[in-house]
């Protein structure tokens, strides 16, 4: 159930922001019906994000990890973006100062147009070879073949931050750079529970910033938030792009 008074909250930020980052996770795409990690819905013959989302998962069984990307491509593929994901597009179109920062692998936001962007966990369309470290996209929904393999004969890997590795240097740069900057984050659909994203809000806050939340549930971020909508991102944003009236 949203409040009048923190929609009303939210909307008059906003029309003092001078830079606006937005920070999304799954469930934005939720309404696109891509599976999120950590709802019922997230897992895959029993298994759990964190079971396959590594580098030691890819190294002991590469089949089991791609039979599951090949599943996601297939479910993603057939998604469209939705209002949610429209709605970040108009901020962009609003606000001089703006940066997406998604954890999101899928695509969706680049398929609105917004350009501003950073896909901090890779993007699930890009590969790369395993020994020569060259990325390609590989559009091909279902993989012909399990592993795919690079021209060298060495296997690929979807090109996207798993658990304990780094995330790419030049998007941290990026993201630690907006924080900085930043006035008002904006956090839509993340549980806010995988780092280092998941310190971003408390970033913000300390710097001064506020911090707005989206998301059907309570979240850890819901205890920094100055405000928290809760409701579905895809009703949420297009009603605030709306009452911002711009
Ligand atoms: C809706 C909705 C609707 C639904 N509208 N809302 C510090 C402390 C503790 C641990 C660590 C730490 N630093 C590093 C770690 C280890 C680890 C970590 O965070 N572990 C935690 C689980 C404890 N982090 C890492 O390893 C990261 N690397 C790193 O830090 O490198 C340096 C380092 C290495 C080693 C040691 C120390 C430092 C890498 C993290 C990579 C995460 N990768 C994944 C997979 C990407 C590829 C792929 O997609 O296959 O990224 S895991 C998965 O989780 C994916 C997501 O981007 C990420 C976040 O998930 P997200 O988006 O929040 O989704 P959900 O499902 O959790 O939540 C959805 C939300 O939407 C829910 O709240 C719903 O309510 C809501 N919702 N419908 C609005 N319609």
């Amino acid at each position: 159930m949203i409040h009048a008074a923190d929609i009303d909250k939210a909307v008059e930020r906003l029309a003092n922001t001078k830079f606006l980052l937005v920070l999304t996770g799954a469930g934005i795409s939720h309404e696109s019906g891509i599976p999120t990690f950590r709802g019922n819905d997230g897992l895959w013959q029993n298994y759990r994000a964190e079971e396959l989302a590594t580098p030691w998962a890819f190294e002991r069984d590469p089949v089991t990890v791609w039979k599951w990307y090949d599943w996601r491509r297939g479910i993603i593929g057939k998604a469209e973006p939705n209002p949610g994901h429209h709605a970040i597009k108009e901020l962009e179109d609003i606000f001089e100062n703006f940066l997406l920062i998604t954890q999101n692998v899928d695509g969706l936001h680049g398929r609105t147009g917004v350009t501003r962007m950073v896909e901090i966990h890779g993007n699930l369309w890009r590969v790369r070879c395993v020994r020569e470290g060259k990325t390609s996209m590989l559009m091909e929904v279902p993989l012909s073949s399990i592993p795919p393999r690079c021209e060298c004969g060495e296997m690929l890997r979807p090109d996207v931050v798993w658990f304990g590795e780094s995330l790419p240097t030049q998007a941290l740069e990026q993201a630690f750079k907006a924080l900085e900057m930043c006035d008002t984050l904006m956090v839509v659909g993340t549980s806010g529970v995988v780092y280092p994203v998941a310190s971003f809000p408390e970033t913000v806050k300390s710097n001064g910033g506020f911090v707005i939340e989206i998301n059907t549930e309570a979240t850890p971020i819901s205890n920094i938030a100055d405000v928290s909508l809760y409701g579905k991102s895809g009703d949420i944003l297009p009603a605030l792009v709306n009452a911002l009236g711009v």
